[in-house]
């Protein structure tokens, strides 16, 4: 473990008194490494600012003294952007979790960045509004965490991504200065969008403190069906049926046979036998009087052999029980060991060519390996996870990553649909970023954070933030 330079912890309790900085290496741990079990970190300190005051006290210290920040909501990140890293110290956003109130007027809420998901679904549904990102991590994720990854999840079909959620941010900078545009203004062209840059940053560019959310009306009933196919293309054909027919699609995501297999013998129950097609596609609908009939008239599209059997979920909590199908695969991966994680996305005229090859792809790269292939069809994301190759990282894991991603690349994806980059797919963000795109990205990078110490290493990589 690398030492805190002379003075710091002691300028650091004066700034958040004792409670606000652990040192304990058992409270520490848990800080200390990432969900997936990848990345083991190291810091000097665990900071709990306790408000944004706090925080801007916290960084002030750490830009006197040149130690570097890492900002943590839940640990629930899927790159290793979130655990810190030698000399450093992690800023828990834990106790920066006030909740609105929620204004019904504007159907909007500010809320501190440490909030969970749970409880802003919780907070906004008292009020009749629904906040519409949705993610399985959504006990533990964080505003500020989903924010800073731009997460996706499960209803970007519809409502779009964390970034087309956002009234506003509060983020103080690497110098303690505090940038705050929380009136949640719906117009508002007043130069550079400061608020757009943070989301997706990663950590990289401020700490976020609080964050005007846009709310929407809760809908009537959903209806959730699952309609288990021979290939992914008859998924990708019904669900363009489905919503040409007029029926609203909350949600739309794949499963395949494997994955499903998985997750019973990890929770030790039998599926379905519509999830036991090789595909499934799940679709979580608005239900309305003529929604059935819609439905029925797109299923007849699908050609003889392309529909192996469907199934409708007449109740809430059946509906539940099929969705945990879906979104226990993560859970369920992770119990077979520490997978190669790739969150990527293509154009959907590519997804069924990729999903087709991606299996004697990654055997070339290393044979032997249980390839895993679910994720948000309507958005062209496919989640790919590889057990079977060494969870520690090395050259064979790399050989996995590498050829995946170039593959994704060569049809015209992205590297990263949702998860971000972290300093997992850092080497990797030249495959998508142009030589301009990044010196810019570096320039920006530069002026919000001159001596690199917000999240070194973390999307850009270490050597391109060094100042
Ligand atoms: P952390 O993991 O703590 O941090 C993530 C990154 O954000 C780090 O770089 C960190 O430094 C930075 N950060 C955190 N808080 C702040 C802050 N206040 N200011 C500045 N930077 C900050 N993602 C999806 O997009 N879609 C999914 O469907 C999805 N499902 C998931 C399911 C499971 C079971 C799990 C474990 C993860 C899933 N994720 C998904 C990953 C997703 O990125 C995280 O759940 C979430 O966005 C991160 O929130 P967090 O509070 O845990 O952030
Ligand atoms: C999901 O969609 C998450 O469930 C996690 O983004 C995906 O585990 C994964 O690879
Ligand atoms: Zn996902």
């Amino acid at each position: 473990m690398r030492q805190a330079p002379n003075g710091f912890l002691a300028a650091m309790v004066d700034a958040l008194g004792p409670d606000g900085v652990v040192t304990d290496s058992d409270v520490m741990a848990p800080h200390l490494v990432d969900w997936m079990r990848r990345y083991h970190g190291d810091a000097i300190a665990v900071l709990r600012p306790a408000d944004t005051e706090d925080v801007v006290r916290a960084m002030r210290v750490c830009h006197r003294f040149g130690v570097a920040v890492v900002a943590q909501g839940g640990n629930t990140g899927l790159v290793g952007g979130s655990v810190g890293t030698p000399g450093s110290v992690v800023l828990s956003t834990s106790r920066l979790n006030h909740l609105g109130p929620v204004d019904e007027e504007a159907s909007q809420i500010t809320v501190g960045a440490g909030a969970t998901l749970d409880a802003v679904h919780v907070t906004a549904a008292h009020a009749g509004l629904r906040f519409p990102v949705d993610l399985a991590a959504r006990g533990s994720a964080t505003i500020g965490g989903m924010v800073a990854t731009n997460a996706g999840g499960l209803s970007v079909l519809r409502f779009g991504p964390m970034r087309a959620q956002i009234g506003g941010i509060e983020a103080v900078l690497a110098d303690g200065s505090v940038i705050s545009h929380l009136q949640g203004l719906i117009k508002d062209n007043t130069g550079y969008d400061l608020v757009g840059l943070l989301c997706g940053s990663e950590g990289t560019l401020a700490v976020i403190t609080a964050v005007r959310l846009r709310l929407v009306p809760l809908d009537g009933p959903h209806l959730t069906l699952a309609v288990g196919v021979e290939r992914l293309s008859a998924a990708l054909t019904l669900l363009r049926n489905v919503r040409a027919a007029g029926v609203v699609v909350d949600s739309a995501e794949l499963i395949r046979r494997r994955g499903v297999e998985l997750v019973a013998a990890h929770v030790g129950k039998t599926p379905p036998t519509a999830l036991l097609a090789p595909f499934t596609l799940l679709l979580a609908v608005v239900a309305g009087e003529t929604v059935h009939d819609r439905l029925a008239t797109a299923l007849e599209t699908l050609k003889p052999g392309e529909l192996i059997d469907s199934l409708v979920a007449e109740t809430e909590a059946s509906a539940r029980e099929l969705w945990a199908w879906r979104e226990r695969h993560t859970e369920s991966i992770s119990a077979h060991g520490i997978p190669v994680k790739l969150d990527v996305s293509l154009p959907i005229s590519r997804l069924a060519e990729f999903e087709a090859g991606i299996d004697a792809l990654v055997d070339r790269a290393h044979p032997g390996c249980d390839v895993h292939v679910f994720g948000h069809l309507g958005d062209g994301n496919l989640h790919v996870n590889v057990l079977g190759v060494d969870g520690s990282g090395g050259a064979d894991w790399t050989r996995v990553e590498d050829t995946i991603l170039r593959r994704v690349v060569e049809l015209g994806g992205s590297i990263s649909a949702e998860h971000g980059i972290g300093r997992m797919k850092a080497p990797w963000l030249h495959l998508n970023r142009s030589p301009a795109e990044l010196s810019a990205m570096r320039a920006i990078k530069r002026a919000l954070d001159p001596t690199a110490i917000l999240n070194p290493g973390v999307i850009l990589g270490v050597e391109a933030v060094e100042p």
